[in-house]
């Protein structure tokens, strides 16, 4: 809360005049700081606006159905939006389809929209949830519907006095300060004039009028015997004229577009967006400065933003409690055991201070697209096909934002792969001198899958999820130094990567140690066998691929490709943030929330193992720089390279690999020549110099004498 100024003015010249007439609580400096969107003025004014039901809404307007019906949004089984009539029922997202049926016979259920398999454009399918095995939920119906909405809002508010920031997919955050000093300063034109001795630390004179007209709005309690008598400031007007504003752009929404939605109007972010929720649906609540005390004691702060994921808990275990008004008791240091960075934020945020500006700036950082599958996939084929729908869908979203007009594109591309516990991921960048496609999206993407294929242990997989992320604005085909140098934590993250992180149960030694368990692996022609051959086919083909491609580029100069300093890339502290992350995994309906943004954020990279290093030959001079700090070697069997200390656990591979066959060829009794057991020979193109790890081979190295089709050979006799 803003602290209590002095109510007489503190010009010695003034004293006596001022102490008969009273005076704001507020100075001119403070008042003409709304101006420019000051995120210190105690006179700032936040709407946060919310939409209700808002995936139901989408398909009652689709559908054009009566919005007093009761309607629910179906994914698979489950419900993951229920309309407000629904809700009378008791309806919840935590019934499934056939409860709520039961519950509410009338109850009109509409499936989300899904990308059947093969097909190249979602769409809504009849009886959807029958197909969770072969189809993906699309969001993308609703993603058209909340641009609109977007729109809307910016043309309901003037344009060069509108800060509007998309907080997700159905919610916006507006900074009405410059608008409302505008209106203000039209209504009160004595604010207007200079402030008395030109000295803006004064303070404003009192608010002419002792009565304000609240319309409709809810307004929360101040919970003070007196509060309500004490006579409004100037930040109560300034709530008044934005509550109209609010009011106003949400007639413009419904009006235009048809929707209902609701408003929360306060001093920041966090206050208004729990205002947007105290009352719904198709309401507005304002919390007045002089409320605000009142309003959050009465919280469980796990409803604050930020606070509704691991750090809240962590929170509420720490201190035994959720209660805001019981954590309030609490000193700053006691906070800080949850870190000091995050204590201190703490302890203003439960005190109602949030100093954070509405960004309109805020755009996608990057896009997801994921599946969960059961039952579990088990082939290389049917992980390709999935990577199929998952670019499209991703590639149609990077279309919106721009990425065939170069507006936006991105830079990065990261495969998740999850088994039980275990969870690998590998990562690439996305080539920037060319235009960006389906094609090339898909054919990297493949390549990605391809590795943990490579690597063993990737079935079966219960949830393969696709990122692209690192998205720059105005990226030309000039192939600026920007557009390809690699920067900061996205730096760090391809360090360590291009790449591989895995995470779970078993210690990595385990994890790839085919010794022991030859017979099941390299044993008879199998399915697990002919897996590893296609995905290896396809790292192979990658590899020339690309490795064409930078026979026709020309080499830069080291210094151009400087690296960036690694300060840069040093693991920011965990204060929250609230990066855009467009996401949606399919299989729990839930979008990734900002407590969980920052939990992953935070997460320190150096526990992610660094497992392989298999870096494009293309274009990867920025970071390769990096890639020369870790030491690695080249596998001229596999053609890619390896960290060194992987080197040991990959010779056992190769000594299995080279186990099974001789077994094999025992059993056949057909001895074939050490020379083509143990020298499989893969004849790359001779790369150039740069941009290949130390200690690594070159692919020029002794063994490739042999010709590239024995390779096939070896394998080929084996499947
Ligand atoms: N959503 C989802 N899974 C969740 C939460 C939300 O798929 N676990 C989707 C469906 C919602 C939309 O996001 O319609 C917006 O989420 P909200 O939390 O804002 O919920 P609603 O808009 O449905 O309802 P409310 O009126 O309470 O805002
Ligand atoms: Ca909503």
């Amino acid at each position: 809360m803003s602290s209590p100024a002095p109510f007489f003015a503190s010009s010695p010249l003034s004293i006596t005049s001022q102490r008969r007439t009273p005076k704001s609580r507020f100075t001119y400096k403070q008042l003409h700081q709304l101006k420019s969107y000051s995120p210190q003025t105690p006179l700032r004014v936040i709407a946060h606006v919310d939409l209700d039901a808002f995936y139901a809404q989408c398909e009652t307007v689709r559908l054009n159905i009566d919005p007093s019906k009761p309607l629910a949004v179906q994914q698979w089984q489950g419900l993951i939006a229920i309309n407000y009539p629904a809700r009378a029922y008791g309806l919840s997202r935590h019934v499934t389809s056939t409860e709520a049926l039961k519950a509410c016979p009338e109850l009109i259920l509409q499936h989300v929209a899904t990308w059947k398999e093969g097909d190249e454009k979602w769409a809504y399918h009849e009886e959807a949830f029958k197909h969770i095995a072969t189809h993906k939920v699309s969001l993308d119906p609703y993603r058209m519907e909340s641009r609109k909405i977007l729109k809307c809002i910016k043309e309901s508010l003037p344009e060069k006095e509108q800060r509007v920031e998309k907080a997700s997919i159905d919610e916006v955050f507006m900074d009405l300060s410059a608008q409302v000093y505008t209106i203000l300063l039209e209504r009160y034109p004595e604010l207007g004039g200079p402030p008395p001795y030109d000295d803006p630390s004064e303070y404003l004179p009192i608010v002419p009028t002792t009565v304000l007209d609240w319309k409709a709005d809810a307004l929360v309690e101040t919970g003070e015997e007196d509060g309500e008598v004490k006579d409004p400031d100037w930040d109560d007007v300034c709530l008044v004229i934005a509550s109209e504003i609010v009011r106003d752009v949400r007639a413009q929404v419904k009006e235009q577009l048809g929707y209902t939605c609701s408003g929360g109007i306060a001093k920041n972010k966090m206050i208004a967006k729990l205002g947007s929720g105290y009352k719904k649906p198709n309401q507005q609540t304002v919390i007045r400065n002089r409320a605000v005390k009142h309003f959050l004691g009465e919280m469980k702060f796990t409803k604050i933003r930020m606070l509704g994921g691991k750090l809240g808990d962590e929170a509420v275990a720490m201190f035994g409690t959720d209660k805001v008004r019981e954590l309030l008791e609490q000193p700053l240091e006691q906070l800080k055991r949850l870190g000091d960075d995050t204590g201190s934020w703490l302890y203003n945020t439960i005190r109602g201070e949030d100093h954070s500006e509405v960004n309109p700036g805020t755009q996608i950082k990057s896009m997801l697209s994921a599946k969960s599958f059961r039952p579990a996939i088990n082939s290389f084929d049917q992980g390709v096909r999935w990577l199929r729908i998952f670019v499209a869908d991703i590639f149609s979203r990077c279309v919106e934002e721009g990425v065939l007009e170069n507006k936006r594109r991105p830079k990065t591309i990261n495969l998740h792969h999850r088994q039980g516990a275990q969870t690998k991921s590998r990562q690439s960048p996305i080539p920037q001198g060319k235009p960006l496609s389906e094609v090339v999206l898909f054919d990297l993407a493949k390549n990605l899958l391809a590795q943990i294929v490579v690597d063993g242990r990737a079935w079966p997989c219960a949830n393969l999820s696709l990122s692209v992320g690192g998205f720059e604005d105005g990226i030309t085909n000039n192939k600026g130094i920007g557009g390809f140098l690699v920067r900061g934590e996205e730096a760090k993250a391809m360090m360590s990567n291009n790449r591989s992180s895995i995470s779970g149960s078993e210690p990595p030694a385990k994890r790839r140690r085919t010794k022991g368990n030859i017979k099941s692996f390299f044993g008879p022609p199998s399915k697990e066998r002919k897996d590893f051959d296609a995905a290896r086919a396809v790292l192979k083909a990658h590899q020339e691929s690309t490795r064409e491609e930078e026979d026709d580029n020309e080499e830069p100069d080291d210094e151009e490709f400087s690296a960036p300093p690694l300060e840069e890339s040093k693991a920011k502290p965990m204060t929250p943030t609230t990066n855009r992350h467009e996401s949606m995994d399919d299989s729990f309906g839930a979008r990734t929330s900002p407590s969980a943004q920052l939990q992953i954020k935070a997460e320190p990279l150096p526990t992610q193992e660094l497992r392989d290093h298999t870096p494009h030959p293309i274009k990867q001079q920025p970071y390769q720089l990096y890639q020369k700090k870790i030491d690695t070697f080249f596998c001229d069997k596999c053609n890619i390279h390896l960290p060194i200390t992987d080197r040991s656990e990959h010779d056992d591979y190769h000594v299995a690999l080279d186990l099974s066959r001789e077994m094999r060829q025992e059993e056949r009794n057909q001895p074939l020549p050490t020379s083509a057991v143990k020298k499989t020979p893969v004849a790359p193109k001779p790369s150039r110099g740069r941009g290949r790890p130390p200690g690594g081979g070159n692919g020029s190295g002794s063994g490739r004498a042999v010709e590239k089709g024995q390779a096939k050979l070896v394998f080929g006799r084996q499947s």
